[in-house]
């Protein structure tokens, strides 16, 4: 069975610590259980204090079997940030706000140039979603019609060599599905209301908490915005939200989620509760088809 763990963030001590709690050993440099897979929702880089030490234990556990990867946002940005077109351009740009964002995870990658191209390279190799007999896992949104424009630019979630200038291209159809799996479910807000970010820049757009099954308000489902009062407390049209068909147990990532872990809905858990920001390192043990509150393990 599985045992499904959350965004790691550089934090390698907290997964090792994690690990150890699940019951796995280190035997000749490898993770691994006798009885059981882990499986990583992504953005194992960026902001922690052990960048190498983080992907080094979860590539050597897949490339031994005891373990599956899937891509997060921050080794998408990675593979970009890394790759060139034709024209010698960087598909991320290289700014500022762009480093910054990028910077714990390139001071340690830069001082060994052949571990760094090696990583980029099996970051390439990680799919952007996994579906299993009896489980899904996608980084932030499960969404049909983007698992299908996907599918025109990969084999089994693994995007082809020759569709990253697609993906890294605002607009294109490929670029946009990945924007949903990667980095969840946005929606345009009705029109004249605006609510301010943290950096107090206007918008019209919010993050939605896509999986959420009672209160389908603007205010209950919007992520990140401090003043609720300025949204709308209509419903949002089902219409305008991915819904989900709940014919397998799904999990995410990605959300740094705040408190005790707990389920998402019925059917979907996220894994993320925020170990980049004081919070926790989360697995789910899956035992059985129905999921509970009690498979949560954190450390
Ligand atoms: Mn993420």
């Amino acid at each position: 069975m599985y045992d499904i763990i959350g965004d790691i963030h550089g934090h390698a001590d907290k997964l090792e610590e994690l690990l150890l709690e699940l019951g796995y050993k280190e035997d000749d440099g490898v993770y691994q259980h006798p009885e059981r897979t882990l499986i990583s929702v992504g953005d194992l880089i960026d902001r922690g204090p052990y960048q190498k030490r983080s992907v080094d234990i979860i590539r050597k556990m897949c490339e031994h079997g005891h373990a599956k990867c899937i891509m997060g946002n921050h080794e998408f940005n990675a593979i970009a940030w890394a790759t060139t077109d034709t024209n010698g351009h960087y598909l991320r740009e290289h700014s500022d706000k762009n480093r910054k964002q990028h910077d714990a995870f390139l001071l340690e990658a830069e001082q060994d140039k052949q571990w760094y191209e090696e990583t980029i390279d099996w970051f390439k190799t990680l799919p952007i979603y996994l579906e299993l007999d009896n489980l899904r896992i996608v980084h932030a949104c499960w969404h049909t019609p983007s698992l299908d424009i996907l599918s025109k630019y990969a084999t089994e979630g693994v995007l082809h060599n020759d569709a990253w200038i697609s993906a890294t291209t605002e607009g294109h159809e490929l670029f946009e599905a990945i924007e949903v799996l990667c980095k969840g479910w946005e929606i345009a807000l009705p029109e004249g209301f605006v609510f301010h970010d943290k950096d107090n820049n206007p918008r019209t757009n919010i993050r939605t908490k896509w999986w959420q099954e009672d209160d389908k308000s603007y205010q209950a489902l919007a992520i990140g915005v401090k003043d609720k009062e300025s949204l709308p407390n209509s419903d949002i049209p089902g219409s305008a939200m991915p819904g989900y068909d709940n014919q397998k147990p799904l999990f995410i990532g990605h959300y740094w989620m705040k408190g005790e872990p707990c389920l998402q809905s019925s059917r979907i858990a996220c894994v993320d509760w925020s170990v980049a920001a004081g919070g926790k390192m989360v697995a789910y043990r899956l035992n059985s088809s129905s999921l509970n509150n009690d498979a949560f393990v954190a450390v």
